[in-house]
């Protein structure tokens, strides 16, 4: 029998990632959307006829109970969120709606459908903010810096909660920032890959950005998803960070992107204050030590071959 599963937040950068290795491992896929009057399909176009949809939206409580009764899942990943920091200052409550008690309502809809369903909360070191030990591991304290990484320890919490409340099989990845070419073009990773390919293509000529020195791990989306499928297939349920071990400054993505099509940054780019955060993360590496020994996950794509792929996809997609 293939096992079922429920991705929220399918149309995402991650959903879409989701989707295909859960196809290849033979899955029954089902995503969640919300109704838009124009639909976002673009990062599943190329999986439109092999996964089923069903409406729903996390601030809907009956939807998500009818989107678990329709798919009938073994395995829900829960994904969707209001995933951009700087949003979630301009839109605290909607964020909060969204990304923290939305856990809670699928999280109910699940005690109430199938308790037995295995359930993936995705969990943000955006929770880990200004760190309290580097590198950053499943023990180390929680300080959030914006109202999305507070939402985020509530969702964190939420699921830890309902494993311990109810023994449901409840897994959080705390993963560290994750990128590829379906990324959104907000985020800076996409905004310095795009920004770059229209510099070289003669489109543009600036590049505007805020704090500089912010420091992150950077690893490829393709890579986190598997570690997601992973925690729901393991004996127990748990928690585990999901990492490449390595970081960097937003100046050495920079310096990284325009070198790669030999251009020198300091022609291009440009700081904007109002970009600049209300409070800032400095500094994030992640330890996926308990990942590596009891799941076997790996990173097989490292900073300079990310940022690579990123620039080659824009110069493609825009030439
Ligand atoms: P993303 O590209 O922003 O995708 C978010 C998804 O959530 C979209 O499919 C969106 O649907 C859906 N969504 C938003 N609000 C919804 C609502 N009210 N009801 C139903 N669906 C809703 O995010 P991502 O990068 O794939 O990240 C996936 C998850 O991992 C998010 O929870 C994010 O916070 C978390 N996370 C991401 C990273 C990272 O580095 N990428 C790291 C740690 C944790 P529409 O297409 O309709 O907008
Ligand atoms: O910012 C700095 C900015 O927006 C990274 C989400 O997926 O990962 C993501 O959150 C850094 C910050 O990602 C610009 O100040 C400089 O220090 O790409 P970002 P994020 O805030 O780290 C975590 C793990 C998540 O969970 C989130 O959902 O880059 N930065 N200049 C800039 N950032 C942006 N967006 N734009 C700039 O112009």
């Amino acid at each position: 029998m293939p096992k079922t599963a429920l991705i929220t937040g399918i149309t995402g950068q991650d959903g879409s990632y989701l989707a295909e290795v859960l196809l290849e491992q033979g899955y029954d896929v089902w995503g969640m959307v919300r109704r838009a009057s124009t639909e976002s399909y673009e990062r599943i176009e190329h999986l439109r006829d092999r996964v089923r949809f069903v409406q729903g939206d996390l601030l809907d409580q009956p939807s998500l109970t009818s989107a678990l009764l329709q798919a009938g899942p073994d395995e829900v990943y829960g994904l969707a969120a209001q995933s951009f920091v700087p949003t979630s200052w301009s839109q605290p409550v909607l964020t909060a709606e969204f990304t923290a008690v939305g856990v809670t309502r699928l999280l109910e809809a699940i005690r109430q459908v199938n308790p037995a369903i295995r359930f993936y909360q995705a969990s943000s070191s955006e929770m880990f903010g200004k760190v309290r030990e580097t590198p950053q591991n499943e023990l180390t304290p929680f300080h959030p810096r914006s109202p999305y990484g507070v939402a985020k320890a509530y969702g964190h919490y939420i699921s830890v909660n309902y494993r311990e409340s109810y023994g449901m099989f409840c897994c959080s990845g705390i993963l560290f920032n994750h990128e590829s070419p379906r990324r959104g073009l907000e985020f800076v990773t996409r905004k310095v890959s795009d920004g770059v390919a229209r510099i070289k293509l003669g489109m543009t000529d600036t590049l505007t950005l805020g704090n500089l020195d912010a420091r992150r791990d950077w690893g490829y989306a393709a890579d986190y998803v598997r570690a997601m499928w992973l925690m729901l297939q393991a004996d127990t349920a748990d928690d585990y960070v999901v990492a490449t071990g390595v970081t960097h400054s937003v100046q050495e993505l920079v310096e990284t992107a325009f070198g790669y099509v030999g251009l020198d940054w300091r022609d291009h780019v440009r700081t904007d204050p109002a970009l600049i955060r209300p409070a800032e993360v400095d500094l994030l590496v992640g330890d996926a030590s308990k990942a590596h020994g009891e799941l076997g996950w790996e990173a097989t794509v490292d900073f300079t071959g990310l940022v690579q792929m990123m620039v080659d996809a824009d110069l493609e997609r825009l030439s």
